[in-house]
């Protein structure tokens, strides 16, 4: 195939075009506009729709509300703290918490129905969590970017898919990034002062749940697809906590969220067997104290406890929707037509958790003949995913916001180039899904840490205001590797009849089964009951060897399937990383997100850090590091 080549010359480079990269764009637009700088956003997708929020979501899960005293900043440390078992960056997550009010303000200005009861006030799904009517939350939050973009002379470009960093001639930064169009035969080769990272998470590394006729089903966008690490790994970035994966709890096969059902509804789940799980197990998550005894009970840690039942064989799970929604309208009983208002309010608001977020979800119920107010509904953890902006928190290490130095225990190396979330490459930063341990920022928080990034990136520019020096040979090298898969497939394909089967090259669906397969099998998915060891892992890494050498011959019949050879190789990358960190970290301390079967306790003397890894592009070569936890507040 023949391509066009595209060349881009900007200042700002934002990639991605999710709730991070649109507060991004949203941020570093306004203040390029005042310093005369051009940014570009580049997403795979059609912006208004793409990412995690793509269906919409029911609930902005980050809303601090401590302008009405409701809550302080310090309250949200405690909580992710607490959630994520001690692992977190307290600086990172206080800076987000204490903009995040100010960005859901700015959504419902742009026109996001957000709940409010009798006084005006929006009404709580849980303590943090806020209702909205999210069907079209995204193409909200992207039109508010594309007016910000507009307004600056910035341009976004849709469907062209990131593949590969651009580094300077001498290796010291970040220049760019190297991509293609997923509709047309041009190859894009962007060229920036400096870079903001935001692909979002992974999913599909581990095989999931569904296969077979529901092959593709999965909790987490089928989009995001690893290219946060990869980009960032390959810049030679540090990254953190690979291994906290986020295993959540889901309504069965259709993987509807559950937030609502606990939080609003306030509903119990059980195991068919043993009955109320959360408290019945109890004593059995003793090894896991002082977190165990926090309330909320950690997510691992609610779904350890489920996890035990089911391995004692007392499944199914439940989540007991019908006497959660009796005990709602109990208080209206005496009222025949009061009652009748009070359930058809909590009928369609049950319906709309799934119709705003999750559609499938309200098919399957309609498909088995559930109504949420007759009859419970089965739950049962998904597969592993990458997400540092919900209950996960992998990602790249960044550098704290600076005016945060000096305070609480954080250390003075948490701060470089006088910007906050720069990442150890210079003039590349992340957000969202992208940075880690800073989790529990979801939508809300993504899109102030995007907004932030953005602002910290021009600053940044302003202060280095040079285009690194590319060189061509470099440019020319990542041109060839990008496009490979296509001259593998096309000087090959004749030699078979079938054009899938074929000795010289691998299709990409075939190398993402046997990376799946590795995953499952030797890292804790799903047939391995989350569970893992020293040998496992060991394992799974020689068969990561040959995988790697098979990643080579990937072949791509079009422009579609080169997307999807390097969405696999990117997956990949994200494995690698994965395997490494459970190997290093030598204790069980998030039991529900998986569990080290050679060590299946947790070790605060020893383990309370951090486990942080760098890949040297140079010398194909992994360093692992422990960096302790630091507190900001007590
Ligand atoms: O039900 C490339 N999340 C929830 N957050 C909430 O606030 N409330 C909820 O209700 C949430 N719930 C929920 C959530 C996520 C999912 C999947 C479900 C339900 C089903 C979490 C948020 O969605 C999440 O925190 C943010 O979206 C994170 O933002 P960001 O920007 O870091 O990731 P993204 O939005 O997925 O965007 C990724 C972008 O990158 C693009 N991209 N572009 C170019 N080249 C490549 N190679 C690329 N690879 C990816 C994508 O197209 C996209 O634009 S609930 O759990 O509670
Ligand atoms: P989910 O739908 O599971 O993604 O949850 C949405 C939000 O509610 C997230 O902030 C979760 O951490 C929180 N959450 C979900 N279930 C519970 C629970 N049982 N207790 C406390 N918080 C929860």
């Amino acid at each position: 195939m023949d391509f066009e080549t595209v060349e881009v010359t900007t200042d700002l480079l934002i990639v991605g075009g999710g709730m991070t990269a649109a507060g991004a764009a949203v941020e570093s637009a306004y203040w390029a506009k005042k310093n005369g700088l051009k940014v570009v956003l580049v997403d795979k997708a059609a912006f208004d729709r793409s990412g995690a929020v793509a269906m919409g979501l029911s609930a902005i899960n980050q809303y601090v509300n401590y302008g009405k005293g409701v809550n302080t900043i310090e309250d949200y440390v405690h909580y992710v703290r607490q959630d994520l078992m001690g692992i977190c960056r307290e600086d990172l997550v206080y800076n987000i918490a204490r903009h995040v009010d100010s960005t859901v303000h700015l959504f419902e200005k742009w026109g996001l129905p957000i709940w409010t009861d009798e006084e005006g006030n929006y009404v709580n799904e849980g303590r943090w969590q806020i209702m909205i009517n999210g069907e079209s939350y995204k193409v909200i939050v992207a039109e508010a970017a594309k007016n910000a973009m507009a307004e600056a002379g910035g341009e976004i470009y849709e469907r062209v898919f990131i593949a590969h960093p651009l580094m300077s001639a001498d290796g010291s930064r970040i220049a760019g990034a190297v991509g293609f169009s997923t509709r047309e035969n041009k190859f894009y080769i962007f060229k920036a002062k400096a870079v903001i990272c935001a692909m979002g998470g992974a999913v599909h590394v581990f095989k999931p749940r569904s296969t077979g006729e529901g092959l593709g089903r999965s909790w987490y966008a089928p989009f995001n697809s690893g290219s946060s690490t990869y980009f960032t790994v390959q810049a030679g970035a540090e990254m953190t906590c690979q291994e906290v994966r986020f295993i959540p709890i889901r309504f069965k096969d259709a993987y509807g969220p559950v937030g609502a059902w606990f939080l609003l509804f306030k509903s119990k789940a059980i195991s068919a067997g043993g009955g109320d799980y959360m408290v019945n197990r109890r004593d059995d998550l003793a090894d896991w104290e002082p977190y165990a005894s926090t309330k909320p009970l950690p997510a691992n840690l609610r779904n350890h406890a489920g996890l035990l039942d089911v391995n004692d064989g007392l499944g199914p799970l439940y989540m007991e929707t019908h006497e959660a929604i009796a005990n709602l309208a109990e208080e209206y009983k005496d009222d025949k037509k009061a009652f009748k208002k009070k359930m058809k309010e909590l009928d369609s608001e049950a319906w709309e958790d799934f119709l705003d977020m999750t559609i499938s979800q309200a098919i399957l119920w309609a498909a088995q003949n559930i109504s949420p107010d007759v009859e419970h509904s089965e739950i049962m953890a998904c597969e592993p995913y990458f997400i540092g902006s919900h209950s996960g928190a992998s990602g790249a290490w960044v550098s704290g916001p600076p005016d945060l130095k000096g305070k609480g225990e954080i250390p003075d190396e948490w701060f470089w180039e006088d910007v906050g979330n720069m990442t150890t490459v210079t003039g590349l930063f992340a957000a969202g899904d992208a940075s880690g341990a800073s989790s529990h920022k979801f939508s809300s928080g993504s899109n102030s840490e995007g907004r932030y990034a953005g602002k910290q990136a021009v600053k940044w520019i302003m202060a280095n205001n040079s285009l690194p020096e590319v060189n061509q040979a470099d440019v020319d090298a990542a041109t060839e590797k990008v496009l490979k898969p296509l001259k593998v497939f096309e000087e090959h394909c004749g030699l078979t009849t079938d054009p899938d089967i074929n000795p010289n090259y691998i299709k990409p669906q075939q190398f993402m089964f046997r990376l799946q397969k590795i995953m499952d099998e030797y890292a804790g998915g799903v047939s391995s009951a989350f569970k893992t060891s020293k040998d496992l892992l060991e394992r799974g890494l020689e068969l990561m060897v040959f995988l790697h050498e098979d990643s080579k011959k990937l072949g791509a019949n079009s422009l579609y399937e080169l997307e999807r050879c390097w969405e696999n190789m990117h997956r990949m990358w994200q494995a690698e990383a994965h395997l490494r960190t459970l190997l290093f970290r030598e204790e069980t301390r998030w039991p529900g997100y998986y569990f080290r079967t050679d060590m299946p306790k947790m070790d605060q003397e020893n383990w309370l850090a951090f486990a942080n890894c760098v890949y040297d592009p140079k010398n194909d070569s992994w360093e692992m590091k422990k960096v302790p936890v630091k507190q900001l507040i007590d």
